[in-house]
């Protein structure tokens, strides 16, 4: 039993580790890709089955499931102050092509285990404990990285961005959140919003992601803040031509172009002074990609982070300037310089974080405070809720891959960190 100022008795959380793996499992034949890679892009018929299938999970839990215009998803616990603001928690579970099964769903199948120890163990909440499942947090299929969680926080021009952008099939995001059941008409964008002070606090359990809790043999990472992520997408076009008959003189070679702009990406990254500091051209495409014809347009998309937001916004800077020099050296137009997204860092709430050490320290768990250089659904949670995240380790720091891997003994801790965290803000 509970006294209203205990959160738990630690001893009775327990969690059905080899359920939740069960259910990873399940959730990860939901993909367009052959196992053990999983490809589950927005609104495809794979994200819908998900979907679904999360939903039911959440049905199961006794939780009141209810979506949004664009398909974020909430499993709410009435709390006895129901009129309160809730504690929130949650993650995404679209994923990159070809990568692995617990990026976004440990936190999402995690956080309704982490209800289902509470619920085991008698717990009851003071404020009401919500699960979000956020619609696309990875950038796949219209270039927008957490586009659920950036709606709930408000952004004006996503919504108008969102009325017209189309993805490479050339499908519109209203047709393809219709053909979800979604986005049923399409003014009712804005009523995605969070309402102020919908939520005291919000915390995410995610894998880490990168290899420092799995080297230094630490059971929990506290994320103290979230490194800022921008993308940019830069189109140069060229002449074209024969690859025979075009002297070399003759060219203005928009694929030179495009792949001396992505080494220049590293060049200004490296030139920042800074570990911290990083940058990646993941997609480099070339018009129209025959051997024997000079590519007479490139598309390259560029995605540079780092913890300090001026420094990063420097390398923006440097990128565009080269960008510009090029077209003067190679002779091609720089028809698209489109900086995507430019977001600001965002700092860990310090009660949350404290709320999370003392859940550590109950349940014996060695932890590490740490910056997320992921960026997740926390980065724009944190615009509107005190935010926190736990990390667990994952194998070898691998993810974005098929061999992303997190341990059932990994997963468990991290769901009695969340369970415990949840309890505890709950109560305040
Ligand atoms: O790219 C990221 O940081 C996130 O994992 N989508
Ligand atoms: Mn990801
Ligand atoms: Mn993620
Ligand atoms: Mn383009």
């Amino acid at each position: 039993g509970y006294s209203i100022h205990e959160p738990t008795s630690i001893s009775s959380l327990s969690v059905d580790a080899q359920g939740l793996q069960n259910q990873i499992d399940q959730l990860s034949g939901f993909s367009d890709a052959p196992a053990p890679a999983v490809t589950r892009v927005l609104y495809t018929h794979k994200d819908v089955l998900a979907r679904r299938y999360v939903k039911k999970l959440m049905g199961i839990a006794g939780l009141s499931v209810r979506e949004d215009a664009v398909g974020n998803i909430f499993g709410r616990w009435d709390g006895s102050e129901p009129e309160l603001a809730a504690v929130a928690t949650g993650s995404h579970i679209d994923a990159i092509p070809y990568s692995g099964k617990y990026d976004g769903v440990v936190g999402v199948l995690g956080a309704i285990e982490a209800i289902n120890v509470l619920k085991r163990s008698g717990f009851k909440p003071r404020r009401s404990l919500e699960v979000i499942l956020f619609t696309s947090e990875e950038p796949t299929r219209f270039g927008i990285s957490c586009l659920g969680s950036r709606l709930l926080a408000g952004s004006e021009n996503l919504v108008n961005t969102l009325k017209t952008i189309t993805d490479s099939q050339n499908i519109s995001f209203l047709d393809a959140a219709r053909s979800a059941g979604y986005a049923k008409d399409e003014n009712d964008l804005s009523s995605v919003f969070l309402k102020k002070g919908t939520y005291s606090a919000f915390v995410e359990l995610h894998i880490e992601q990168g290899p420092i809790l799995e080297d230094e043999g630490i059971s929990i990472g506290i994320v103290t803040a979230i490194a800022a992520p921008a993308s940019l997408r830069v189109e140069f076009e060229g002449n074209g031509g024969h690859a025979g008959a075009v002297l070399m003189p003759n060219r203005n070679d928009a694929g030179l172009a495009a792949a001396e702009l992505a080494l220049a990406v590293e060049k200004h990254v490296l030139e920042s002074g800074s570990i911290d500091t990083v940058g990646t051209v993941g997609i480099l495409e070339l018009h129209p990609g025959a051997i024997n014809s000079i590519p007479s347009k490139s598309h390259i998309e560029i995605d540079t982070r780092d913890i300090d937001e001026e420094r990063r916004n420097e390398v923006i800077d440097k990128i565009h300037e080269t960008a510009i020099r090029i077209t003067k050296t190679r002779g091609v137009k720089l028809s698209e310089f489109h900086v995507v997204n430019q977001d600001p860092p965002a700092p860990s709430d310090k009660a949350v974080i404290n709320a999370m050490e003392t859940a550590t320290k109950e349940l014996n768990l060695t932890s590490k405070l740490m910056i997320s250089r992921a960026y997740h659904d926390s980065l724009f949670m944190a615009r509107v809720s005190p935010m926190g995240m736990i990390f667990i380790p994952c194998y070898k720091g691998y993810s974005h891959k098929p061999e992303e891997y997190s341990s059932i003994e990994d997963m468990s801790n991290g769901v009695k960190v969340l369970a415990f965290t949840l309890a505890k803000l709950s109560l305040q």
